[in-house]
């Protein structure tokens, strides 16, 4: 059953398990893209178009089996989530089976510690890896410079520095994305798309994005996922200007384990970690172990946790004081474009 095209897409043994196991012969694919109403996957046969399901919804980097009538999902080894819902308060998975989620920041865009840490935490809830591309460097003279500030800011999670106009860096990026399935996270402008472009070569362009002005900001408003031919596969995405991660604790205890190990010796399980006498945060600040800026920013990104579960709860309250209310409309794909 596995062809090069299956290869290239990123198909490992499980999927190919799976299908033996439960069964199902005929079409095996991954999902390329997601529109509303259907889905477009890419198959050994070529590109179909299956429609999609409330019961069953799929996200770009999902792998199908069975037959174009009849498509079963085949197992997640990895999902990447935002808050979604028409409440903004609840699980939505965007992407699947990602090996590494390569955060794109530019050089020359002012770093914002709160932001890329957000992004962090959601490539490790995930249950992938993560990677800081440190984009247009032939923007300023000391962009590794750059990466290893950031990098260090970001409790030493691996950073990259690139350039899609001179080729800096790129032939590094590759052999460290061969044979991985990736997706690219990052706020608008940093060049993610031109990236997936450089990386696809020739095997595609974003026709779609590129075809529909001639000059100028080309947008994305969708996901997509692309084969290199270099090896891997790599998820291009809208850029965003703010993110809220679904936030579970392994991925704030990965993404913030120096400020995480600290707390969990704090004296009191409900510690704000201000100046409280016993307080082992304070402490590390004080003797210079912990940064105040990753403290902060870790402060933030639990109390936004803790507003948007709080939220929720609510939520569900009043929901059970008034039965007979409307259901609210659940998330469509036009509430997705946004990561
Ligand atoms: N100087 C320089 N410009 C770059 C580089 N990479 C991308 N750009 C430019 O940056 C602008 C934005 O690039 P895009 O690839 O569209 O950015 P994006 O991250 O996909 O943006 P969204 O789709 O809005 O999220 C374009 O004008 C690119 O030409 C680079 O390495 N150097
Ligand atoms: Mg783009
Ligand atoms: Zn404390």
């Amino acid at each position: 059953m596995p062809d090069a095209r299956l290869n290239a897409l990123g198909l490992s043994s499980a999927q190919v398990d799976e299908c033996i196991e439960r069964g199902l012969s005929g079409v095996l694919g991954r999902v390329s893209r997601v529109d509303r109403g259907f889905a477009t996957v890419e198959t050994a046969q070529g590109l179909i178009r299956i429609e999609t399901q409330a019961s069953q919804e799929l996200v770009v980097g999902d792998w199908l089996g069975g037959t174009a009538d009849q498509a079963v999902l085949l197992t997640r080894h990895s999902e990447l989530a935002r808050l979604g819902g028409p409440h903004k308060d609840q699980r939505q998975t965007v992407v699947a089976n990602v090996d590494l989620v390569v955060i794109v920041h530019s050089a020359v865009t002012q770093f914002r510690l709160e932001l890329l840490s957000t992004f962090l935490v959601m490539a490790y809830d995930a249950g992938a890896d993560a990677l800081v591309v440190i984009s247009k460097s032939d923007l300023i003279d000391d962009a590794d410079n750059v990466a290893r500030h950031i990098s260090t800011k970001l409790g030493g999670v691996e950073a990259m520095t690139i350039s899609t106009a001179t080729g800096y860096g790129l032939d590094a990026l590759r052999q460290r994305i061969k044979d991985q399935s990736i997706v690219l996270l990052g706020e608008s402008g940093t060049g993610k798309s031109t990236l997936t472009n450089e990386l696809a070569g020739s095997e595609q362009l974003i026709a779609g994005e590129l075809s529909r002005s001639g000059q100028g900001k080309h947008t994305t408003t969708h996901r997509e996922l692309i084969v290199i031919p270099t090896g891997g596969v790599v998820i291009d995405t809208p850029g965003v200007r703010d993110a809220s991660s679904f936030s579970g604790d392994h991925g704030i205890a990965m993404a913030f384990h120096d400020v995480y190990d600290v707390v969990l010796q704090c004296r009191f399980n409900d510690c704000e970690h201000g100046d409280t006498a016993g307080c082992a945060v304070s402490e590390a600040l004080a003797s210079g172990t912990l940064d105040q800026e990753r403290v902060n920013a870790y402060l933030a990104e639990t109390s936004q946790r803790a507003q948007i579960s709080e939220r929720r709860e609510e939520r569900e309250r009043s929901k059970e004081q008034k039965p007979n209310r409307r259901r609210s409309r659940w998330s469509t794909a036009e509430d997705l474009e946004e990561i």
